[in-house]
């Protein structure tokens, strides 16, 4: 038995499924987690001592590798000074100053701890601020798990096949209108029917949770003119996007302006960390300035806080984003050109440094199709790759992340192991 299987039988004693995030018990792959001992640059190391090179990348926030040395820094810095105090700090207004200048429609931010309660506060305030009910989600984006955004949701929720989650009281979803993702007349006919009662239409302008999947030319335009003509609040939810493609997120790749924006993941430079935020009218509601309440003991922590501006500085001051896309395209398109040649059928989507392989011929343009792929050929090729040293998202529909730390020579390696896993599960087929 190894280390990592001897934690596990521990580990389920103690946590359900083992884990505290679902998707990490390996329940779309099969066989037991890795537990992971440390972390550095672009590889992860288990507790046997095996090395992988990581394109999990602690679900996003990794962009410049695990363990930069001015995030780790800025963190060792702030802890001497205190862990937590429950009262302002200045790193919360450096950081909210980050936030401001990098992503021009958030006049105003709030920070929380994740992005569940950066989404779920949004759509409170959204509701607060319209004086409506009703919200509008896309099935297969995945927004946190606060009651209400459960519905048809992607990420673990779409890996365990499960329909929402049991506890959550039908009156709560009951407000939640779903939609597909990338079908503007689907939403058309939501408005048509619900016009004045729907508070906001909350989406992943680039969806990480179902897979990779990008929005079609218009779809979030009509989802801007729409929201507009309502009177109700369109909210991007960028938890995964921001700061990933760009310092202005998906919003300002595409050129999309939301009224409200979620952010997590890179935010917080690997810390605990969420925000909301967006136009000031509406931001002005939230409390103690205005009526609607929302509070956290651990909000604007100063560790993190520090993380994130470290992060942050990095990001403005580094070259990133154009090498990592380089290094994401020629992932992309030897993965393709390894599944031509071991005849597997493969839809590669990507959009800058974050892709997903389905195992269908595609496109894959929203949940239906993503859910068309093989997901026991994802399981095996997951495996495959796991084996020669490769660390992939354990479940089709997740983002698998390229970050700063990744080299030519890692992308290359990586490409030789999908030639020999590809070759592998294709033999299994024949
Ligand atoms: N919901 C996350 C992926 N989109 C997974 C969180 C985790 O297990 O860490």
């Amino acid at each position: 038995m190894t280390r990592s299987e001897a934690l596990f039988d521990r580990a389920c004693q103690l946590l359900p499924g083992g884990v505290n995030s679902p998707v990490r018990a390996f329940k779309a792959v099969g066989g037991s987690p890795i537990f992971i001992d440390h972390a550095k640059g672009a590889r992860v190391f288990d507790v046997d001592g095996h090395g992988y090179i990581d394109y999990l990348g602690s679900w996003g926030p990794m962009i410049l590798g695990h363990a930069h040395p001015s995030v780790v820094e800025a963190i060792r810095q702030a802890a001497e000074r205190g862990t937590s105090y429950g009262a302002p700090c200045p790193a919360e207004v450096e950081l909210a100053e980050r936030v401001v200048r990098a992503m021009p429609s958030i006049e105003r931010v709030r920070f929380v701890s994740s992005g569940t309660e950066a989404t779920m506060s949004a759509l409170r305030l959204a509701r607060g601020f319209t004086g409506r009910d009703k919200i509008v989600k896309f099935e297969g984006c995945y927004h946190g798990h606060a009651d209400a955004l459960l519905a048809a949701a992607g990420s673990g929720v779409a890996t365990l096949a499960i329909p929402g989650s049991p506890g959550v009281p039908a009156g709560t979803v009951a407000d939640t209108l779903l939609a597909p993702y990338n079908d503007g007349p689907a939403v058309s006919a939501l408005f048509d029917r619900h016009d004045r009662e729907i508070a906001a239409v909350i989406v992943e302008p680039i969806a990480g949770n179902m897979g990779c999947v990008a929005p079609l030319p218009g779809f979030l335009a009509h989802l801007r003119s729409l929201t507009h003509s309502a009177g109700a609040l369109l909210i991007f939810d960028e938890v995964i996007t921001g700061f990933r493609l760009e310092l202005g997120g998906a919003q300002g790749l595409l050129g999309i302006t939301p009224d409200l924006t979620c952010l997590g993941k890179i935010l917080g430079g690997g810390l605990p960390v969420g925000a909301y935020g967006g136009r000031a009218d509406v931001m002005a509601q939230v409390a103690p300035e205005g009526p609607i309440y929302q509070a956290g003991t651990l909000s604007g922590n100063p560790l993190a806080m520090a993380a994130g501006c470290a992060m942050l500085d990095l990001l403005v001051g580094e070259d990133v984003y154009g090498p990592i896309e380089a290094l994401a395209a020629r992932l992309e398109s030897g993965l393709r050109e390894a599944a031509a040649v071991a005849r597997v059928t493969l839809c590669v989507n990507r959009v800058g440094s974050m892709l997903t392989a389905f195992f269908c011929a595609g496109p894959v343009v929203d949940f239906a199709t993503a859910r068309a792929s093989d997901t026991t050929r994802y399981a095996r090729f997951f495996h495959a790759m796991l084996r020669r040293g490769v660390y992939l998202p354990p479940a089709q529909f997740e983002v698998a992340f390229v970050s700063a730390a990744h080299s030519q020579a890692d992308i290359d390696t990586t490409l030789a192991i999908a030639r020999e896993a590809l070759s592998e599960i294709a033999a299994i087929q024949r």
